[in-house]
């Protein structure tokens, strides 16, 4: 791990039975912890949270993510895997984690208060038995935006949430894998094998990743299948990846940030010179603030 010595690792990390090498944060509560949170992700470019939904939310996340992946096979879709962009609409559940307090606080504490969400994929990976090039397709996000900017390295644009609903427990089991430290690079490493890390995690933990953090998914080997939810935010300037559809009637019950995180409004000029943002006066509903895990 870059930049952190031993004793704050020992200190921060949590007794995870699982192969894991990197500082594993318990949900920050109040505003000393947050800032942990937040200098570990500017410094490393990724910041695993544990269990920062308790297990009856990852289940119902669970149950909902099966519904996607038993209407897609319904639908006669590729039973190997499922990535689907902008899924927010498809569960009022999906919808409640664009405001998931923590993160939305440490997107706030990253990329400022001019933000949405603009990309967002659910992802289902089934054990498979053979491994397959584009399963390690080392990669920075954006694609290219990291070529498009006389700036090296590239500026950071947007920082991703990625919530896994079932654990992974070793590299083996369709871990996401990531150099640390490599949003700072210039060029993706040239000995990525020898600088990649598996982060094996426990069921309802976030990592939240810099979107120039060199990453790529690892294969799953085991016998049970992957769930993760990918939530990225960038300044609202930048144009939408992908676009959420929510179902008919839906949008008329957003609340303001809702609808500032989704991206809507027609006004172009305000999100190049935002007027008022709800984002900025906002601050997490305490009932919400509180952590089982
Ligand atoms: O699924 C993963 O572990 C990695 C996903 C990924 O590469 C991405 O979100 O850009």
């Amino acid at each position: 791990m870059t930049g952190a010595n031993d004793a704050e690792l020992q200190r921060k990390r949590v007794v995870v039975p699982m192969a894991s090498t990197v500082a594993i944060f318990t949900p920050p509560a109040g505003d000393a912890q947050f800032e942990e949170c937040r200098r570990a992700l500017e410094r490393d470019g990724f910041l695993v949270i544990d269990r920062l939904l308790d297990e009856s939310r990852t289940a119902a996340l669970v149950a909902a993510t099966d519904k996607v992946w038993n209407d897609h096979l319904g639908s006669g879709g590729s039973a190997v895997f499922l990535h689907e962009f902008g899924f927010l609409g498809r569960d009022r559940q999906f919808l409640r984690l664009l405001t998931e307090p923590t993160v939305l606080r440490l997107m706030h504490e990253m990329l400022g208060a001019n933000i949405y969400l603009y990309h967002s994929h659910l992802d289902v990976h089934p054990p498979r038995f053979s491994t397959d090039p584009f399963e390690f397709d080392w990669h920075r996000d954006g694609g290219s935006m990291n070529d498009d900017l006389e700036v090296s390295p590239p500026p950071r644009l947007a920082v991703k949430a990625a919530y896994f609903l079932t654990g992974v427990e070793s590299a083996s089991h369709g871990a996401l894998h990531i150099v640390p430290g490599s949003h700072r690079s210039p060029a993706l490493p040239a000995d990525l094998a020898h600088q990649k890390v598996p982060l094996a995690v426990r069921a309802g933990s976030v990592v939240l990743f810099d979107r120039r953090l060199v990453h790529a998914r690892g294969a799953n080997l085991s016998t049970g299948t992957r769930r993760a939810l990918f939530y990225s935010f960038a300044h609202r300037w930048v144009m939408p990846r992908d676009r959420v559809t929510l179902p008919a009637g839906a949008e008329r019950m957003l609340s303001p940030l809702e609808r500032q995180l989704l991206g809507l409004g027609n006004d172009l000029r305000d999100f190049h010179v935002p007027s008022a943002l709800p984002l900025a006066s906002w601050s997490p509903p305490a009932e919400e603030n509180a952590h089982s895990a």
